[in-house]
């Protein structure tokens, strides 16, 4: 049975989309500092008929016959989480990073207690104390910022705010700050304040696998994560943790927040993990870290003022408002229109609405996927600029466009599946 047959018959629509989107990922620069592509392994691991099997409880301790095979998977997949982070425990299950932070948060604190996290609009994340997410709703909320000079984390200042409010748990990470966390510093400020230290790596994980970024592991009680950033696994979460707090992690997940597994994602999941210990992901993650840094200073070198001037991780985050007077969403938008990918993005003390915002964030680690390197990353630069700077007129769009093309069609993304789908032809929508 070749794939996708049975699709195209049953659900010409779906199968349609999917093709469109499918050649959408080949066609387009995508720059969205969170996704990445997986290879062909990860994903016949997720379609696959573990999808079909319920398996609550853990290996070995099922609620339901019939888990021989699914805890294999889960095994493999929790013995390689371990190795490739030295952890003394992994709990593979979490659907999503948003369920692992709820679960690793419930599994130590009560409604009330206090959780002290990033500010969202200084680049930390909705599931570290948002109002509109549970975690802003079930507990008493502490947030720290980036320092307005620098715009990096001053560990001075965010020990001030953890001595002001003694929380019980202190939530490190973020999802748009471009340099480096000093974990051990934090651990430092938790200890003074005896809280827990929770991070949250989910956009470093794939960094920190690799080497190229300091780990939290050995500083922190309870490490988060998502698998599908610059992990580049299946979309998913994972909690790691030291070995006396793995029972109440295990318990707060199932039955705590979550029924049965996924285990054709858990399936994904090992596979991602078994790619990650190979040599060729270390290369990976540092190809992706030179990646960003000289696309940083191809935009910054052409007048694009970059937060903390820099990066030290995978992404940037870039003041456009600043710089060209565009909204972040007007630049997302208009690069959209020749076929670059990104997203508008808040930037420290911004005067805007998120859904304005004064920024946009970039990322390597979908590009460094498909083969892009320090040349290609410099032509991508000068589309963004030529795209920023200019009046955009219908010739200046296809002129872009048409580069954008040039370079896309130059490195691939899944030939095979396109060819398959028929990516690009009238038929797929291409
Ligand atoms: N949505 C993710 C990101 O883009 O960073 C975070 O969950």
């Amino acid at each position: 049975m070749e794939w996708f047959s049975a699709l195209r018959e049953s659900d010409p629509n779906v199968f349609k989309a999917i093709a469109d989107e499918t050649w959408r990922q080949h066609e387009k620069l995508e720059l969205i500092a969170s996704e990445n592509f997986v290879d062909q392994a990860v994903l016949e691991a997720l379609g696959q008929p573990m999808q079909n099997k319920y398996a609550e409880g853990y290996p070995k301790k099922r609620y339901y016959g019939g888990c021989e095979f699914v805890d294999e998977v889960e095994k493999f997949a929790r013995i390689r989480a371990k190795k490739l982070f030295g952890a003394d425990h992994a709990n593979v299950q979490p659907h999503s990073g948003a369920q692992a932070n709820s679960a690793a948060y419930a599994a130590f604190m009560n409604p009330g207690d206090t959780l002290m996290g990033m500010e969202l609009s200084h680049g930390g994340h909705l599931t570290h104390g948002h109002p509109l997410n549970s975690s802003g709703k079930l507990y008493k909320i502490v947030a720290y910022g980036v320092d307005p000079e620098t715009e990096r984390l001053n560990y001075d200042m965010v020990r001030k705010v953890a001595q002001d409010n003694k929380p019980k748990v202190i939530m490190v990470g973020a999802s748009a700050y471009p340099r480096f966390i000093d974990f051990k510093a934090m651990r430092e400020i938790a200890d003074e304040v005896g809280a827990l230290l929770f991070v949250d790596m989910a956009h470093i994980a794939g960094l920190v696998a690799g080497g190229v970024h300091p780990s939290p592991v050995p500083y922190a009680d309870v490490v988060t994560t998502t698998v599908h950033k610059t992990l580049r696994g299946p979309r998913s979460g994972m909690i790691l943790c030291r070995e006396e707090h793995a029972k109440a992690i295990d318990m707060a997940v199932f039955p705590g927040h979550q029924g049965g597994p996924h285990m054709h994602v858990i399936a994904a999941k090992a596979v991602c993990f078994g790619q990650a210990l190979k040599d060729e992901f270390k290369a990976y993650a540092r190809q992706v870290v030179k990646n960003a840094q000289e696309l940083a200073d191809e935009l910054s070198g052409q007048g694009l003022r970059l937060v903390s001037g820099g990066t030290d991780n995978h992404l940037i985050l870039a003041d456009v408002k600043g710089s060209f007077g565009l909204t972040g969403k007007d630049a997302e938008e208009r690069l959209d229109s020749v076929g670059i990918t990104l997203n508008k993005n808040t930037i420290p003390f911004d005067q805007e609405k998120p859904f304005i915002a004064s920024g946009i964030r970039l990322g390597t680690p979908a590009l460094t996927t498909r083969g892009f390197r320090e040349p290609e990353f410099r032509r991508v630069a000068a589309l963004i600029i030529k795209a920023l700077k200019n009046e955009m007129t219908d010739s200046l769009r296809d002129e872009i466009n048409s580069e954008v093309k040039d370079l896309t069609s130059s490195l691939p993304l899944y030939p095979e599946l396109n060819a398959i789908l028929g990516g690009g032809s009238e038929s797929a929508g291409g």
